[in-house]
């Protein structure tokens, strides 16, 4: 056999093992893994490196119109460029229904933004805000057999959410199809509520969207999806779980059988409520750059989030990427330096800092497993999203889609270093150890030691496959292949 590239002498590792082995590539998918693989065209030398799928990221936001004076910096060049640096070869942005839109339509319209940009494989998850009859009876079921098989809903958000009968009759079509449902899980009532009441005491600085958005309003939303998924007989998926108490529902519905799987993300594990300014709420506008939602919780909910992914309790780490500048156009000052909390564009950027944190924090300093990382940020989003095994695995047969790792290398996390559009990180300052120093997709070099090598556009788009685990609990088992 011969190949287009050989990677050499690294140790491989995969959601369940970790070897030593050559990688062969041919045709852009892995051809052999083994010792003394024949030459290849090109060769790289993986000695003292670690050789891992890329990353999948199941949950990043790019060029998403956000229906107000905000914009998001990064395009699905400047997107995926940033994930391939850190390590990401495959990104699921949303493409998100605008109220009075036919899903097609935005469908269309994110393909339109994404054309001739992507440098890595993307797919889309639907962002469904207005389940009519006709997106109901039609649009969503031809989209999902279109391979747009996992969509998202919002229990909060005016210009988003749907409300319990709504999200009965779309979980009621994800059982039918088969499609992955993603939630996002906060009580909008208990947030207007509040924030009205904090608005009125003037209490309106980033400290206070914190305050606005309490434990207990993640809480109740989890346990109610929890039931209306139970009620509906289909697996949901959890997104962004901040703290204690939705894990506490999420490990509760898991005990009694339920298929309920859970996302966190970086901001739950290394930022607090102290980030959004302080408890004084008087530490001015700074805390901006950390206001998303749910909010960073505190450092014991961040052990229970730590818990949760090396206990079994989450499936997925994913970014969340959401791209507003702090000072540039459309960003968090969008509304002036002194906007209420309300009024401020909701989300942080990670998608290139995603896989060094928690290799980082987890795998080098023990908490982790490396097979438990690359479950968590490559093999299981690819399961959850119909994209396995052709993603999140290094096999015979697979996309040659590879992040290959210096394990020993210290980086000092700064904006300057990133290489999204974001003029901010909200990590800047934090050492790491270990950092992604080569990333292929499906063989080729999109980057190499700093250096941008592949074309915009060469990413593909993907249909995605029906989820394995989206599989409603009472449905009859597949039959048997054999
Ligand atoms: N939900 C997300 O998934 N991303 C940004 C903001 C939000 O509420
Ligand atoms: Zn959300
Ligand atoms: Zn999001
Ligand atoms: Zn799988």
């Amino acid at each position: 056999m011969d190949f287009d590239l050989v990677i050499r002498n690294g140790t491989v590792a995969t959601a369940s093992d970790v070897f030593k082995a050559d990688v062969g590539v041919k045709g852009g998918t892995v051809a052999a893994l083994g010792s003394g693989l024949a030459a290849g065209r090109e060769e790289i030398d993986a000695e003292g490196l670690l050789v891992l799928p890329g990353g999948v990221d199941g949950h990043v936001h790019f060029d998403q119109p956000t229906g107000d004076e905000s914009v998001m910096a990064d395009d699905f060049l400047s997107g995926t460029r940033s994930a391939a640096f850190g390590g990401t070869t495959t990104v699921l942005p949303f493409a998100c229904q605008q109220k009075g839109q036919s899903l097609r339509a935005a469908v269309e319209d994110y393909h339109r933004r994404a054309a001739g940009k992507p440098l890595i494989d993307y797919a889309f998850h639907l962002i469904v805000t207005d389940p009519t009859e006709q997106v109901l009876g039609q649009e969503l079921p031809a989209l999902i057999r279109d391979g747009y098989t996992s969509f998202k809903i919002y229990m909060t958000y005016d210009a988003l959410k749907l409300n319990d009968r709504q999200i009965l009759e779309v979980l009621d079509i994800a059982r039918s199809e088969g499609a992955m449902v993603m939630m996002h899980a906060e009580n909008a009532d208990c947030i207007a509520w509040l924030t009205e009441r904090l608005e009125r005491a003037g209490q309106t600085a980033p400290f206070f969207h914190g305050v606005s958005r309490p434990r207990v309003a993640e809480r109740e939303a989890t346990h109610r999806a929890i039931s209306l998924a139970e009620l509906v007989d289909v697996p949901i998926l959890i997104v962004h779980v901040s703290g204690a108490d939705a894990v506490e529902q999420i490990r509760w519905a898991q005990g009694r059988g339920l298929r309920i799987y859970a996302e966190t993300c970086p901001q739950y594990l290394f930022l607090t409520a102290d980030d959004l300014g302080g408890a004084g709420g008087d530490a001015g506008f700074e805390g901006a750059k950390c206001i998303c939602s749910p909010p960073p919780r505190d450092a014991a909910n961040q052990r229970v989030i730590w818990d949760g992914l090396t206990g079994g309790t989450f499936q997925l780490f994913s970014s969340d990427h959401a791209p507003f500048r702090f000072d540039g156009p459309g960003g968090k000052k969008v509304n002036g330096e002194k906007a209420p909390f309300r009024c401020v564009p909701n989300g942080i950027p990670g998608v290139e800092t995603r896989l060094p944190l928690l290799f980082s924090e987890g795998v080098m300093k023990g908490r982790m497993e490396l097979t438990k990382f690359v479950e968590l940020t490559s093999t299981n989003p690819a399961c959850m999203y119909g994209l396995h095994p052709r993603k999140g695995t290094i096999a015979v047969g697979s996309d040659a889609d590879i992040a290959i790792w210096d394990p020993a290398r210290k980086v000092t996390i700064t904006n300057a270093i990133l290489h999204h559009e974001v003029d901010y990180t909200p990590y800047e300052g934090i050492e790491v150890t270990g950092w992604p120093v080569v990333t292929l997709s499906r063989g080729e070099v999109v980057c190499r030691d700093g250096a941008l090598l592949a074309s915009p556009g060469r990413g593909a788009f993907l249909p995605c496959g029906l989820p394995a685990p989206a599989r409603p609990k009472g449905a009859p088992a597949p039959a048997l292949p054999f």
